[in-house]
């Protein structure tokens, strides 16, 4: 199954930051897919339920550095 669920990430100023998130995403276990814009400082994430929480991405997230909000 997928849930889609999208995460605000306050602190990331270049690029580099947000390919750091962006793949920090993508590499867990659950994750079927993995975007995260620079420009509108937001995470959309398709990922599996039964594998993974929510919560989980919003932690990953904060262990690359920055600060996790869920939107929706
Ligand atoms: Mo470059 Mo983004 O040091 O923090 S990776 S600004």
């Amino acid at each position: 199954s997928t849930q889609v669920c999208r995460i605000r990430i306050n602190g990331m100023t270049c690029t580099s930051c947000s390919s750091t998130v962006e793949q920090a995403l993508q590499a867990m276990q659950g994750v079927q897919r993995a975007q995260v814009a620079l420009a509108t400082e937001e995470a959309e994430v398709h990922y599996d339920p039964k594998i993974l929480s929510y919560n989980q991405l919003l932690q990953a997230i904060e262990d690359t550095g920055f600060e996790a909000i869920l939107i929706s």
